[in-house]
């Protein structure tokens, strides 16, 4: 099993900044929490984040030359803009989940909006960094009963 692990825009800065929002972690230690978490069940995960629209877009066409089997994504702010992210994400047709480390849903209403949630497998969301070894052990479940 193979996971992709896709951080849209300004989460390279987690651990830095706004921690009452985003805790106090950062990229690194989640995605090196993430791969622990999943080669402990038997999964293998590449890590990606970017803050261009178009290197996530051709992140996840490459992912479809790569047996990627699931994506676990959080799109930051494109989540409420990116109808380009959600075609791409369509086109390829890899299973994905949408996570959040807030919940969009408890703040302004411009992020009330998500391009995603009607076509994630699973949405996590508020459980601050927690979401992305939920979302991890999630992938892998689906993923597992897939195959059964
Ligand atoms: O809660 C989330 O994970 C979000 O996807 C984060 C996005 C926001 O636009 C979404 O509405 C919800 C913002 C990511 C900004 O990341 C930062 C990390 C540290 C410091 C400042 C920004």
């Amino acid at each position: 099993m193979h996971l992709l692990l896709l951080n849209g825009p300004n989460l390279n800065l987690l651990g830095t900044r706004e921690p009452e929002i985003y805790g106090a972690e950062t990229l690194a230690d989640i995605e090196q929490q993430v791969a622990a978490k999943a080669e402990q069940l038997g999964a293998q995960v590449v890590s990606f984040q970017s803050n261009a629209e178009h290197e996530l877009i051709e992140r996840i066409h490459q992912a479809s030359h790569e047996s990627i089997d699931f994506i676990v994504f959080n799109p930051a702010a494109y989540t409420h803009t990116s109808v380009a992210l959600r075609d791409a994400l369509t086109a390829v047709a890899i299973p994905f989940s949408e996570v959040h480390i807030s919940d969009p849903e408890q703040r302004e209403p411009f992020r009330q909006q998500s391009f995603f949630s009607d076509i994630a497998v699973h949405v996590v969301k508020g459980l601050g960094t927690q979401g992305y070894l939920v979302a991890t052990e999630q992938a892998i479940e689906f993923l597992t009963s897939q195959i059964r």
